[in-house]
């Protein structure tokens, strides 16, 4: 009847949703792309997003879902900048009945604190990049220079942990230094030039391993600097796949990358609508693909698929 439909246009119209998302900041190509692909997401639903940038500080999370809270918001998208730390502010919103959803890093609360995290296998990218590492240099020794991400996030840790299984059993393979570059094209430079320095200019590096490929862009630049040619003289293997890392692939300056999609908002949007919608409770992750690329993957062509959405 017409009363029904007037009352149905009405709960269409009511329905629109309100979503905070806690942003960690914009230290890399592939982070700027994920708030850009999440406003996208979010307007082709229709989902007025809140958006919040923490300027890497977990203080600064934890403030903004509390804002979140108090707004009595339908939902929290937050990309945890470090792993722990989150209980509090996690039952604060679920005692508000307010769902939480991860994005593409983990923390190491209880899982009942939040609906669902959407991520990739962060161990198995670290272990892609391990494993191609020693596929490429077979029996020759190699010592590697490691960049770590950000200090207790878990894509460091994991990446980390996930290379070192790559190269396990690999006696050739030695990583001789580590140290964070915090997920920065200027801290992976700065690394890069003390690993230099510290390795006899350079020599005694054979590959550098970055965490993501911003601070592989960094190294690069250190590794070319001090005069040595990095996609030979330094093997150059990191994660994300953004169009930077496939010009200097296309330039022969880096070998490798694991590809991680800045668009972890759509899947989450999805599990969300299902949930408030009819209760339907999504699996505690919702796990994104991992693809490895090298210089044979026509890079130049990735370059150009990838440089317009939104890096
Ligand atoms: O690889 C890196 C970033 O959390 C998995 O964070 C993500 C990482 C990504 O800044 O570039």
């Amino acid at each position: 009847s017409a009363a029904f439909a007037t009352l149905a246009a009405t709960t269409v119209a009511a329905s629109a949703i309100t979503v905070g998302f806690s942003q960690i900041g914009s230290e890399s190509g592939w982070r700027a792309a994920e708030t850009t692909v999440t406003r996208q997401e979010a307007e082709k639903r229709g989902i007025d997003l809140k958006f919040a940038d923490a300027q890497q500080k977990q203080e600064n999370q934890i403030k903004a879902i509390r804002s979140f809270i108090a707004q009595g918001i339908d939902a929290i998208l937050v990309a945890p900048v470090v792993a722990t730390g989150w209980d509090a502010v996690l039952e604060e919103a679920k005692d508000a009945d307010i769902p939480v959803i991860l994005l593409d890093r983990t923390v190491d609360s209880d899982k009942s604190l939040y609906l669902t995290a959407v991520t990739s296998d962060l161990v198995h990218e670290g272990k892609v990049a391990g494993e191609w590492l020693a596929k490429d240099v077979g029996t020759n020794p190699c010592n590697v220079v490691e960049l770590q991400g950000t200090t207790g996030s878990s894509p460091a840790i994991d990446r980390k942990k996930g290379f070192e299984e790559g190269i396990a059993g690999h006696d050739n393979i030695k990583i001789t230094r580590s140290q964070t570059g915090d997920f920065t094209r200027t801290k992976g430079k700065e690394v890069m030039e003390s690993f230099l320095r510290a390795e006899d200019g350079g020599k005694n590096i054979c590959a550098v391993y970055a965490h993501n490929d911003d601070m592989a862009v960094g190294a690069i630049q250190a590794i070319k600097e001090a005069g040595l040619k990095p996609g030979t003289d330094i093997k150059v293997v990191s994660i994300d796949a953004v169009p930077d890392i496939f010009l200097a692939m296309e330039a022969g300056e880096a070998n490798a990358t694991v590809e991680l999609t800045p668009n972890m908002a759509g899947p989450a949007f999805d599990a969300l609508k299902a949930y408030l919608d009819s209760g339907t409770e999504p699996p505690k992750w919702i796990q994104t693909e991992s693809k490895l690329y090298t210089q044979s993957d026509d890079p130049k062509a990735v370059y150009e698929a990838k440089k317009d959405l939104g890096y």
